[in-house]
Protein backbone atom coordinates (compact mmCIF):
# COMPACT_ATOMS: atom_id res chain seq x y z
CA UNK A 1 0.00 0.00 0.00
CA UNK A 2 1.37 3.06 -1.06
CA UNK A 3 1.76 5.77 1.88
CA UNK A 4 -0.23 9.16 1.41
CA UNK A 5 1.85 12.25 1.44
CA UNK A 6 -0.90 15.08 2.37
CA UNK A 7 -0.20 17.98 0.06
CA UNK A 8 -1.12 22.22 1.38
CA UNK A 9 -0.46 24.07 -1.57
CA UNK A 10 -0.07 27.71 -1.15
CA UNK A 11 -0.86 29.27 -4.03
CA UNK A 12 -3.40 28.80 -7.35
CA UNK A 13 -1.91 30.28 -10.30
CA UNK A 14 0.06 29.31 -12.84
CA UNK A 15 2.65 27.66 -10.41
CA UNK A 16 -0.20 25.98 -8.82
CA UNK A 17 -1.11 24.32 -11.46
CA UNK A 18 2.01 22.78 -12.53
CA UNK A 19 2.71 21.49 -9.67
CA UNK A 20 -0.83 20.43 -8.72
CA UNK A 21 -0.67 18.26 -11.78
CA UNK A 22 2.90 17.12 -11.35
CA UNK A 23 1.84 15.67 -7.84
CA UNK A 24 -0.94 13.69 -9.19
CA UNK A 25 0.47 12.64 -12.16
CA UNK A 26 3.66 11.42 -10.73
CA UNK A 27 2.30 7.68 -9.31
CA UNK A 28 1.22 7.10 -13.09
CA UNK A 29 4.59 7.05 -14.56
CA UNK A 30 6.92 6.50 -11.32
CA UNK A 31 7.26 3.69 -8.87
CA UNK A 32 7.03 5.43 -5.78
CA UNK A 33 6.10 4.16 -1.63
CA UNK A 34 4.83 7.76 -1.49
CA UNK A 35 1.01 8.64 -3.32
CA UNK A 36 0.57 12.28 -3.12
CA UNK A 37 -2.86 13.25 -2.12
CA UNK A 38 -3.84 17.27 -2.44
CA UNK A 39 -5.05 17.71 0.74
CA UNK A 40 -5.67 21.73 0.92
CA UNK A 41 -5.15 24.62 -1.16
CA UNK A 42 -4.41 28.53 -0.32
CA UNK A 43 -5.45 31.37 -2.24
CA UNK A 44 -6.80 35.08 -1.54
CA UNK A 45 -9.35 35.33 -3.82
CA UNK A 46 -12.27 32.89 -2.58
CA UNK A 47 -14.37 32.40 -6.17
CA UNK A 48 -10.72 31.46 -8.09
CA UNK A 49 -9.73 29.25 -4.84
CA UNK A 50 -13.09 27.27 -4.76
CA UNK A 51 -13.06 26.64 -8.74
CA UNK A 52 -9.22 25.59 -8.55
CA UNK A 53 -9.80 23.26 -5.63
CA UNK A 54 -12.73 22.13 -7.64
CA UNK A 55 -10.67 21.17 -10.81
CA UNK A 56 -7.53 19.99 -9.16
CA UNK A 57 -9.83 17.47 -6.67
CA UNK A 58 -8.28 19.20 -3.56
CA UNK A 59 -9.92 18.08 -0.57
CA UNK A 60 -10.33 21.77 1.11
CA UNK A 61 -9.35 25.13 0.54
CA UNK A 62 -7.82 27.78 3.36
CA UNK A 63 -7.91 31.40 3.12
CA UNK A 64 -5.46 31.76 5.81
CA UNK A 65 -1.94 30.05 4.33
CA UNK A 66 -0.98 29.83 8.39
CA UNK A 67 -3.77 27.92 9.52
CA UNK A 68 -3.06 25.51 5.96
CA UNK A 69 0.49 25.50 7.73
CA UNK A 70 -0.34 24.44 11.42
CA UNK A 71 -2.44 21.99 9.91
CA UNK A 72 -1.68 18.39 11.52
CA UNK A 73 -3.37 16.38 8.51
CA UNK A 74 -0.52 18.03 5.89
CA UNK A 75 3.03 16.23 5.29
CA UNK A 76 4.08 18.50 2.89
CA UNK A 77 3.96 22.43 2.02
CA UNK A 78 4.56 23.48 -1.54
CA UNK A 79 5.20 27.47 -1.66
CA UNK A 80 3.77 28.51 -5.07
CA UNK A 81 3.00 32.46 -4.07
CA UNK A 82 4.68 35.50 -5.34
CA UNK A 83 8.15 35.68 -4.30
CA UNK A 84 7.45 38.17 -1.43
CA UNK A 85 5.88 35.14 0.50
CA UNK A 86 8.19 33.02 0.14
CA UNK A 87 10.20 33.84 3.61
CA UNK A 88 7.43 33.54 6.15
CA UNK A 89 5.70 30.32 4.06
CA UNK A 90 8.65 28.48 4.31
CA UNK A 91 9.98 29.47 7.92
CA UNK A 92 6.67 28.89 9.08
CA UNK A 93 6.38 25.21 7.49
CA UNK A 94 9.98 24.08 9.02
CA UNK A 95 9.12 25.19 11.96
CA UNK A 96 5.71 23.21 11.62
CA UNK A 97 7.75 20.46 11.28
CA UNK A 98 6.75 20.01 7.20
CA UNK A 99 8.42 18.88 4.01
CA UNK A 100 9.10 22.11 2.28
CA UNK A 101 8.73 22.40 -1.45
CA UNK A 102 9.69 26.00 -2.76
CA UNK A 103 9.01 27.83 -6.43
CA UNK A 104 12.62 29.59 -7.52
CA UNK A 105 13.97 32.31 -6.88
CA UNK A 106 13.98 30.59 -3.52
CA UNK A 107 13.63 34.38 -1.34
CA UNK A 108 14.28 38.38 -2.58
CA UNK A 109 17.76 38.43 -1.66
CA UNK A 110 20.17 36.23 -0.04
CA UNK A 111 19.73 37.81 3.53
CA UNK A 112 16.20 36.01 3.26
CA UNK A 113 17.06 32.60 2.25
CA UNK A 114 19.72 32.17 4.81
CA UNK A 115 17.14 32.66 6.76
CA UNK A 116 15.18 30.35 5.49
CA UNK A 117 17.98 27.60 5.23
CA UNK A 118 18.92 28.23 8.87
CA UNK A 119 15.10 27.35 9.35
CA UNK A 120 15.03 24.31 7.20
CA UNK A 121 18.27 22.49 8.17
CA UNK A 122 17.32 23.63 12.29
CA UNK A 123 13.94 21.84 11.93
CA UNK A 124 15.99 19.02 9.71
CA UNK A 125 13.14 18.98 7.21
CA UNK A 126 13.17 17.41 3.81
CA UNK A 127 13.26 20.75 1.19
CA UNK A 128 13.53 21.44 -2.57
CA UNK A 129 13.78 24.54 -4.86
CA UNK A 130 12.37 24.03 -7.86
CA UNK A 131 14.11 24.64 -10.73
CA UNK A 132 12.51 22.50 -13.06
CA UNK A 133 14.76 22.74 -16.26
CA UNK A 134 17.64 20.61 -14.22
CA UNK A 135 14.32 17.60 -15.20
CA UNK A 136 14.72 18.42 -19.12
CA UNK A 137 15.71 15.50 -20.21
CA UNK A 138 18.05 16.90 -22.71
CA UNK A 139 19.50 19.35 -19.57
CA UNK A 140 20.25 16.13 -17.82
CA UNK A 141 21.59 14.52 -20.89
CA UNK A 142 23.69 17.70 -21.30
CA UNK A 143 25.29 17.13 -17.16
CA UNK A 144 25.89 13.12 -18.22
CA UNK A 145 27.83 14.23 -21.15
CA UNK A 146 29.92 16.51 -19.25
CA UNK A 147 30.09 14.14 -16.53
CA UNK A 148 31.66 11.65 -18.55
CA UNK A 149 33.98 13.69 -19.55
CA UNK A 150 33.20 14.66 -23.06
CA UNK A 151 33.50 18.41 -23.07
CA UNK A 152 36.94 18.23 -21.31
CA UNK A 153 38.65 21.21 -19.72
CA UNK A 154 35.87 24.50 -20.62
CA UNK A 155 36.47 27.60 -21.97
CA UNK A 156 33.09 29.34 -22.73
CA UNK A 157 29.71 29.24 -20.99
CA UNK A 158 26.78 31.45 -23.19
CA UNK A 159 22.96 31.51 -21.89
CA UNK A 160 20.59 33.51 -22.74
CA UNK A 161 16.87 33.42 -21.31
CA UNK A 162 14.59 36.08 -23.53
CA UNK A 163 10.92 36.64 -23.57
CA UNK A 164 8.84 39.24 -25.10
CA UNK A 165 5.65 39.95 -23.11
CA UNK A 166 6.30 43.74 -21.51
CA UNK A 167 7.24 45.41 -24.20
CA UNK A 168 3.97 47.39 -24.51
CA UNK A 169 3.52 50.80 -22.08
CA UNK A 170 -0.12 49.11 -21.53
CA UNK A 171 1.29 46.11 -19.35
CA UNK A 172 0.26 47.05 -15.99
CA UNK A 173 2.18 45.78 -13.15
CA UNK A 174 1.55 44.44 -9.99
CA UNK A 175 -1.72 42.37 -9.45
CA UNK A 176 -2.14 38.39 -9.70
CA UNK A 177 -1.31 38.24 -13.11
CA UNK A 178 1.66 40.67 -13.22
CA UNK A 179 3.09 40.69 -10.40
CA UNK A 180 6.25 39.92 -11.61
CA UNK A 181 6.96 43.24 -12.60
CA UNK A 182 6.52 44.96 -9.35
CA UNK A 183 9.79 45.06 -7.35
CA UNK A 184 8.01 45.17 -4.30
CA UNK A 185 6.61 41.89 -4.78
CA UNK A 186 8.90 40.00 -6.91
CA UNK A 187 12.30 41.39 -5.30
CA UNK A 188 13.86 41.97 -9.26
CA UNK A 189 12.67 41.68 -12.68
CA UNK A 190 14.82 39.22 -15.01
CA UNK A 191 17.28 38.55 -12.66
CA UNK A 192 15.31 36.77 -9.80
CA UNK A 193 12.77 35.69 -12.67
CA UNK A 194 14.91 34.16 -15.74
CA UNK A 195 18.22 34.39 -14.86
CA UNK A 196 18.01 32.25 -11.58
CA UNK A 197 17.19 29.39 -13.81
CA UNK A 198 19.85 30.09 -16.16
CA UNK A 199 22.72 30.33 -13.35
CA UNK A 200 21.02 27.06 -11.55
CA UNK A 201 21.62 25.20 -14.70
CA UNK A 202 25.18 27.09 -14.99
CA UNK A 203 26.19 26.13 -11.86
CA UNK A 204 24.93 22.33 -11.97
CA UNK A 205 26.75 22.17 -15.43
CA UNK A 206 29.81 24.18 -15.20
CA UNK A 207 30.57 24.51 -11.55
CA UNK A 208 30.70 27.73 -9.26
CA UNK A 209 30.56 31.13 -10.91
CA UNK A 210 33.56 33.69 -8.53
CA UNK A 211 32.65 36.90 -9.66
CA UNK A 212 30.25 38.87 -12.44
CA UNK A 213 29.83 42.08 -13.90
CA UNK A 214 26.16 43.31 -14.88
CA UNK A 215 24.47 46.17 -16.91
CA UNK A 216 20.42 46.11 -16.30
CA UNK A 217 17.97 48.45 -17.82
CA UNK A 218 14.27 49.52 -17.40
CA UNK A 219 13.11 50.14 -20.55
CA UNK A 220 9.23 51.57 -19.44
CA UNK A 221 9.83 53.27 -16.65
CA UNK A 222 6.56 53.81 -15.43
CA UNK A 223 3.11 51.67 -15.42
CA UNK A 224 -0.23 51.76 -14.22
CA UNK A 225 -0.32 49.36 -10.74
CA UNK A 226 -3.32 46.83 -11.51
CA UNK A 227 -3.81 47.38 -7.91
CA UNK A 228 -4.10 50.83 -7.27
CA UNK A 229 -4.70 52.18 -10.74
CA UNK A 230 -2.05 54.80 -10.38
CA UNK A 231 1.07 55.60 -12.35
CA UNK A 232 4.25 54.41 -10.45
CA UNK A 233 7.92 53.89 -11.34
CA UNK A 234 8.98 50.65 -12.41
CA UNK A 235 11.94 49.31 -10.14
CA UNK A 236 12.83 46.30 -12.00
CA UNK A 237 15.35 45.24 -13.98
CA UNK A 238 13.32 44.62 -17.85
CA UNK A 239 17.00 43.21 -19.24
CA UNK A 240 20.00 42.37 -17.82
CA UNK A 241 23.41 41.46 -18.62
CA UNK A 242 26.25 40.03 -17.29
CA UNK A 243 29.43 38.64 -17.44
CA UNK A 244 31.07 35.69 -15.58
CA UNK A 245 34.64 33.77 -14.28
CA UNK A 246 33.75 30.34 -13.07
CA UNK A 247 35.88 28.92 -10.43
CA UNK A 248 37.09 26.60 -13.35
CA UNK A 249 38.62 29.50 -15.15
CA UNK A 250 35.99 29.18 -17.55
CA UNK A 251 34.59 32.71 -19.53
CA UNK A 252 30.61 33.16 -18.82
CA UNK A 253 28.52 35.35 -20.62
CA UNK A 254 24.55 35.78 -19.61
CA UNK A 255 21.66 37.68 -21.39
CA UNK A 256 17.93 38.03 -20.17
CA UNK A 257 14.97 40.88 -21.52
CA UNK A 258 11.47 40.40 -21.56
CA UNK A 259 11.55 42.84 -24.72
CA UNK A 260 12.71 40.05 -27.51
CA UNK A 261 9.90 40.50 -29.89
CA UNK A 262 9.38 37.10 -30.76
CA UNK A 263 10.84 34.87 -28.13
CA UNK A 264 9.00 33.20 -25.38
CA UNK A 265 10.66 31.20 -23.41
CA UNK A 266 14.19 31.21 -25.30
CA UNK A 267 16.23 29.54 -22.48
CA UNK A 268 19.76 28.54 -23.99
CA UNK A 269 22.74 27.65 -23.23
CA UNK A 270 26.35 26.23 -25.12
CA UNK A 271 29.38 24.63 -23.38
CA UNK A 272 32.87 24.72 -25.14
CA UNK A 273 35.53 22.62 -24.14
CA UNK A 274 38.64 21.52 -25.07
CA UNK A 275 36.98 18.05 -26.30
CA UNK A 276 33.81 18.93 -27.11
CA UNK A 277 30.76 21.19 -26.92
CA UNK A 278 27.08 21.15 -26.10
CA UNK A 279 23.86 23.14 -27.17
CA UNK A 280 20.47 23.73 -25.53
CA UNK A 281 17.34 25.37 -26.70
CA UNK A 282 14.21 25.53 -24.41
CA UNK A 283 12.05 26.21 -28.04
CA UNK A 284 13.59 23.03 -29.53
CA UNK A 285 13.33 21.06 -26.05
CA UNK A 286 13.39 17.67 -27.37
CA UNK A 287 17.12 18.03 -28.87
CA UNK A 288 20.55 18.55 -27.81
CA UNK A 289 23.39 19.53 -30.01
CA UNK A 290 26.85 18.12 -29.38
CA UNK A 291 29.85 18.71 -30.79
CA UNK A 292 32.43 15.96 -30.53
CA UNK A 293 36.52 16.79 -31.35
CA UNK A 294 38.20 14.28 -29.27
CA UNK A 295 37.81 10.97 -27.71
CA UNK A 296 37.45 11.65 -23.64
CA UNK A 297 39.22 8.43 -22.89
CA UNK A 298 42.33 8.73 -25.22
CA UNK A 299 42.05 12.84 -26.00
CA UNK A 300 42.62 11.72 -29.04
CA UNK A 301 41.22 13.86 -32.15
CA UNK A 302 38.39 12.24 -33.66
CA UNK A 303 36.95 14.83 -35.54
CA UNK A 304 37.82 14.79 -39.74
CA UNK A 305 35.58 15.36 -42.63
CA UNK A 306 32.68 13.32 -41.68
CA UNK A 307 32.19 15.15 -37.88
CA UNK A 308 29.84 17.77 -36.83
CA UNK A 309 27.13 18.86 -34.58
CA UNK A 310 25.14 15.93 -33.82
CA UNK A 311 21.13 16.96 -32.94
CA UNK A 312 20.66 13.80 -30.30
CA UNK A 313 16.62 13.70 -30.03
CA UNK A 314 16.24 12.95 -26.64
CA UNK A 315 13.50 10.35 -26.24
CA UNK A 316 15.18 7.12 -26.00
CA UNK A 317 14.47 5.07 -23.23
CA UNK A 318 18.68 5.31 -22.62
CA UNK A 319 17.99 8.60 -22.11
CA UNK A 320 17.42 10.75 -18.60
CA UNK A 321 13.59 10.20 -17.95
CA UNK A 322 12.57 8.76 -21.24
CA UNK A 323 12.13 5.56 -19.88
CA UNK A 324 8.77 6.13 -17.78
CA UNK A 325 7.16 8.36 -20.51
CA UNK A 326 6.70 6.82 -24.28
CA UNK A 327 8.01 4.92 -26.45
CA UNK A 328 11.06 6.30 -28.78
CA UNK A 329 10.85 9.16 -30.78
CA UNK A 330 7.64 10.74 -28.76
CA UNK A 331 8.29 13.80 -26.61
CA UNK A 332 7.13 15.31 -23.67
CA UNK A 333 6.18 18.84 -22.36
CA UNK A 334 6.91 21.49 -19.88
CA UNK A 335 4.54 19.80 -17.43
CA UNK A 336 6.73 16.80 -17.18
CA UNK A 337 10.08 18.83 -15.97
CA UNK A 338 7.88 19.51 -12.76
CA UNK A 339 7.00 15.50 -13.09
CA UNK A 340 10.50 14.50 -12.97
CA UNK A 341 11.44 16.35 -10.39
CA UNK A 342 8.53 15.52 -7.96
CA UNK A 343 9.50 11.99 -8.97
CA UNK A 344 12.88 12.46 -7.95
CA UNK A 345 11.81 14.54 -4.95
CA UNK A 346 9.97 11.81 -3.90
CA UNK A 347 12.80 9.04 -4.37
CA UNK A 348 14.80 11.14 -2.10
CA UNK A 349 12.19 10.54 0.73
CA UNK A 350 12.56 6.96 -0.37
CA UNK A 351 16.16 6.29 0.47
CA UNK A 352 17.20 7.35 -3.34
CA UNK A 353 19.59 10.10 -3.74
CA UNK A 354 19.82 13.17 -2.22
CA UNK A 355 17.74 15.87 -3.66
CA UNK A 356 19.20 19.00 -5.62
CA UNK A 357 18.84 21.98 -5.64
CA UNK A 358 18.20 21.95 -2.02
CA UNK A 359 17.23 25.48 -0.38
CA UNK A 360 20.95 25.88 0.45
CA UNK A 361 21.92 25.33 -3.40
CA UNK A 362 18.90 27.95 -3.98
CA UNK A 363 20.73 30.22 -1.53
CA UNK A 364 23.45 30.15 -3.61
CA UNK A 365 21.55 30.96 -6.82
CA UNK A 366 20.51 33.59 -4.84
CA UNK A 367 23.84 35.20 -3.81
CA UNK A 368 24.70 34.84 -7.84
CA UNK A 369 21.49 37.23 -8.40
CA UNK A 370 21.96 39.85 -5.57
CA UNK A 371 25.88 40.34 -6.88
CA UNK A 372 24.54 40.82 -10.24
CA UNK A 373 22.30 43.56 -8.58
CA UNK A 374 25.01 44.83 -6.41
CA UNK A 375 27.48 44.99 -9.67
CA UNK A 376 24.36 46.70 -11.60
CA UNK A 377 24.16 49.76 -9.34
CA UNK A 378 27.59 50.32 -8.69
CA UNK A 379 28.81 49.42 -12.17
CA UNK A 380 31.80 46.98 -10.91
CA UNK A 381 32.78 43.62 -10.81
CA UNK A 382 31.07 41.56 -7.40
CA UNK A 383 32.96 38.53 -5.81
CA UNK A 384 30.27 36.20 -5.05
CA UNK A 385 30.88 34.77 -1.12
CA UNK A 386 30.28 31.28 -0.01
C1 LIG B 1 8.00 34.11 -16.58
O1 LIG B 1 7.22 34.41 -17.64
C2 LIG B 1 8.08 32.60 -16.33
O2 LIG B 1 6.83 32.14 -16.10
C3 LIG B 1 9.00 32.31 -15.16
O3 LIG B 1 8.49 32.86 -13.98
C4 LIG B 1 9.15 30.80 -15.03
O4 LIG B 1 10.04 30.50 -13.97
C5 LIG B 1 9.69 30.24 -16.33
O5 LIG B 1 9.84 28.86 -16.21
C6 LIG B 1 8.77 30.58 -17.48
O6 LIG B 1 8.59 31.99 -17.52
Amino acid sequence: MAKELRIGMLGCGFMGKAHSNAWLQVPHFFDREHKPVLKAVYGRHKDELEAFAKRWGYESIETDWRKLIERDDIDLIDVCVPNNMHHDCVIAAAEAGKIVVCEKPLAMNAREAEEMVAAVEKAGVPNMVCFNYRRVPAIALAKQIIDEGRIGRPFHYRATYNQDYTISQKVPQGGLALWRLDARVAGSGVTGDLLAHSIDTAEWLNGPIKKVVAYTETFVKERVHAETGKVEKVEIDDACMFLAIFENGSLGTFESTRYARGRKNYNTFELNGELGSVFFDLEDPHLLQFFRYADPQTGKKIEDHLTGWQKIHVTASEHPYMKHWWVPGCTIGYEHTFINTFADFLASLEGGPKFQPDMRSGLRTQRVCDAILQSAREGRWVEIEG
